[in-house]
């Protein structure tokens, strides 16, 4: 048996295996593209690549209007300010602090819901409990790309007239109720992020089936401009570029590839993990589209010999560079914390959730034999729990 690296041993893999590293498309489909965009010597600004992005994302996703942007939080500080929220605005605080940030940035209070333990997404009942008479939107999160509960959180904001917005960031390519996601709520925002399932470098959509709101989008996106020499409203600059939607268009004919290999790594790491005590996959609705980018486990304390940020001190030694996503959750983290010392005590699935959440590496860079080597690394862990705590604590 091989020796653990806390226990002295060689680590088991020589160069780093990230969470997140990026999926990649065909080298010489994203030259072609990128050979286009300088022959055309047309760089950013809706350009032809950016067009023919546009055109491909709405027909692959199903909805009437999906605008490439920059990255998703100005995506979502777009679509924030389109929809006109204002006040105070229901978010989950286990979520990326971008979710958190696109609000607070505009003068927005992020009011921090709890979730529920198995989806990790918004509990609709937690989020009505939350509303008061400032309150003026729900912004969802599609965590791990598992959908929210979105009959819960349109019948909320329905009855009392909130806007309901979806963090997508995580979902491209994920389905809800036989639908993809994209034509959920008044709009979705997808992250097109390197770390992504899907990527364009930096890079981010905002889907909606609302003309009018598209609209709004479209041209706040662009500094407000309506046309040449004429600005009608505040905008900022929210565009996406040439080169990324050429990674994007590279990508999109990639994406069976990437689901492929990801829905195998998947199924790697329920082998190698079925018979370790107290630690658990999410469960996934096989019936829906998925991406299975992220291989999340749960570590039960009650089962398992090490907490999970032991087993994350194991990993990281082994040159695994798990991630412990989301922790410790928007509300504790500034500027929230000083806004809100108290927002844990109404929080208690959220704290639960964040403290035993271990996001596992995956993607086109893994392979089933790693995998094979992560849940050796696991199982030895739990073996040699005893002398690894001894270690820890001298
Ligand atoms: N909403 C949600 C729910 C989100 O998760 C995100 C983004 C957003 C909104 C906002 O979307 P964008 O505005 O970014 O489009 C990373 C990403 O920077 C961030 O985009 C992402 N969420 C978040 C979950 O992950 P960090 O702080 O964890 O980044 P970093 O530098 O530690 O990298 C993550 C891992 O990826 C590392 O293990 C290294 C690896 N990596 C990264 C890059 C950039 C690579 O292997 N290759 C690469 O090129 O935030």
């Amino acid at each position: 048996m091989r020796q653990l690296a806390l226990l002295g041993g060689e680590p088991a893999f020589a160069a780093p295996l990230h969470v997140g590293c990026p999926n990649i498309g065909d080298r010489e489909r994203f030259f072609a593209y990128a050979n286009r965009m300088f022959d055309n010597r047309w760089l950013t600004n809706s350009g032809p690549l950016v067009q023919e992005f546009e055109r491909e994302l709405c027909r692959f996703l199903g909805v009437k209007h999906c605008i490439p942007v920059c990255n998703a939080t100005v995506g979502l500080e777009i679509a924030i300010r389109a929809l006109g929220m204002q006040g105070e605005v229901i978010v989950p605080s286990f979520t990326f602090i971008a979710t958190a940030h696109a609000l607070q940035w505009q003068g927005i209070t992020p009011v921090f819901a709890d979730i529920d333990p198995q989806t990790h997404t918004l509990d609709p009942r937690a989020v009505e409990s939350c509303i008061t008479s400032r309150t003026t939107g729900i912004v969802g999160v599609h965590l791990w790309g598992q959908p929210c509960d979105v009959d819960g959180l349109r019948n909320v904001a329905e009855r009392h007239n909130l806007k309901l917005l979806y963090d997508a960031a995580h979902a491209f390519g994920c389905g809800c109720r036989g639908r993809m996601l994209g034509g959920f709520g008044d709009a979705e925002v997808f992250s097109f992020h390197a770390t992504k399932f899907f990527n364009t470098f930096e890079g981010g959509a905002i889907a909606t089936r609302n003309d009018g709101l598209a609209a709004r989008i479209r041209r706040m996106a662009n500094f407000g401009f309506r046309g040449y020499d004429q600005v009608d409203r505040l905008g900022t600059n929210g565009k996406m570029s040439e080169a990324s939607a050429a990674m994007g268009l590279t990508n999109l004919a990639s994406l069976d590839d990437f689901i492929a290999i990801n829905r195998r790594n998947l199924l790697a790491y329920r082998r190698v993990l079925a018979d370790l005590p107290g630690l658990t996959l999410i469960a996934r609705d096989s019936a829906e589209r998925d991406n299975f980018q992220y291989v999340i486990v749960e570590v039960n304390r009650q089962k398992t010999e090490l907490s999970r940020d032991a087993l994350l001190h194991v990993l990281h030694a082994e040159n695994v560079l798990a991630r412990r996503y989301f922790w410790p959750g928007c509300h504790r983290q500034e500027p929230y914390r000083t806004m809100d010392p108290d927002a844990g005590r109404r929080l208690p699935r959220t704290e639960a959730v964040a403290e035993r959440v271990l996001a596992l590496p995956t993607g086109t860079a893994v392979g089933e034999q790693e995998i094979e080597i992560i849940g050796g690394i696991l199982r030895d862990a739990i073996a040699n729990a005893d002398e690894l705590r001894r270690k820890e604590s001298e």
